[in-house]
């Protein structure tokens, strides 16, 4: 596919880059407060990326996406990951997440209660991030996923072996992926089930060990 109708990549992707950066840090700034409060952080870890031209070409001609509509047809340009230990913590997060006056939600789907087809799970919210340029803000589209550990776990498994089959999975490999799904499901309801002592020892545990993102 042709990449001239964007003129300089590097301008074009420096917003976004600049809008991933704030907003990890911002994120990572929730669960320094939950800590420095003794209190459970919904936030286990945060990580985020920006797309490359390259991919985000390749995600336009898999999709069939016509350069004027690049930016209804791929909002994952800049993508935030944040990873929780429980499915409740997702939720918390996502109420965190709504009630800022920083940047605003734009949709949201909810890839827990209705799975993808292919077993993938996680919360997803797509936000308009201003971000504050040299001089003018320039508003950013930011894909930001919510998941469990759990969840993270599997989708990262799939996405390197989606990598290798290009998402023409052999049967066996179907299968056993979607019994994985199935058993990350599981496991993040039975740690739910006991989350209370979890938290408990979690704390406990903490308070002897410091934390490097709160260091
Ligand atoms: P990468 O490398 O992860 O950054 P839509 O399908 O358009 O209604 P959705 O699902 O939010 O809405 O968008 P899309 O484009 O399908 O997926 C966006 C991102 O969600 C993907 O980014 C993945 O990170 C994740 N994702 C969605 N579906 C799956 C799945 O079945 N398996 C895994 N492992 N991840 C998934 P990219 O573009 O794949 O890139």
């Amino acid at each position: 596919m042709e990449d001239n109708f964007i003129e300089n990549w590097d301008l074009f992707l420096a917003p976004y880059e600049q809008a991933v950066e704030e907003l990890k840090l911002k994120l990572k700034n929730i669960r320094k407060e939950y800590r420095t409060l003794h209190r459970h952080t919904p936030i286990e870890f945060v990580t985020g990326r920006v797309k490359t031209r390259e991919s985000i070409l390749e995600k336009m001609e898999m999709r069939e996406i016509e350069p004027e509509d690049m930016l209804i047809g791929v909002q994952d340009i800049a993508g935030i990951r944040i990873m929780c230990q429980f499915v409740e913590d997702i939720y918390e997060v996502a109420e965190l997440i709504k009630k800022r006056t920083d940047f605003k939600v734009l949709l949201i789907r909810d890839y827990i209660h209705h799975h993808k087809p292919s077993g993938y799970r996680s919360y997803h919210m797509v936000i308009e991030y201003p971000v504050q340029r040299a001089k003018n803000v320039e508003s950013v589209i930011v894909e930001v996923q919510i998941r469990t550990l759990a969840m993270n776990f599997w989708a990262t498994i799939e996405h390197s072996l989606n990598y290798k089959y290009q998402g023409e999975y052999p049967n066996h490999i179907l299968e056993r992926l979607e019994r994985a799904s199935e058993a990350a499901f599981m496991l993040d309801q039975e740690m739910s089930e006991i989350r209370e002592e979890i938290r408990e020892a979690t704390q406990f545990f903490e308070q002897r060990y410091e934390d490097p993102d709160t260091a």
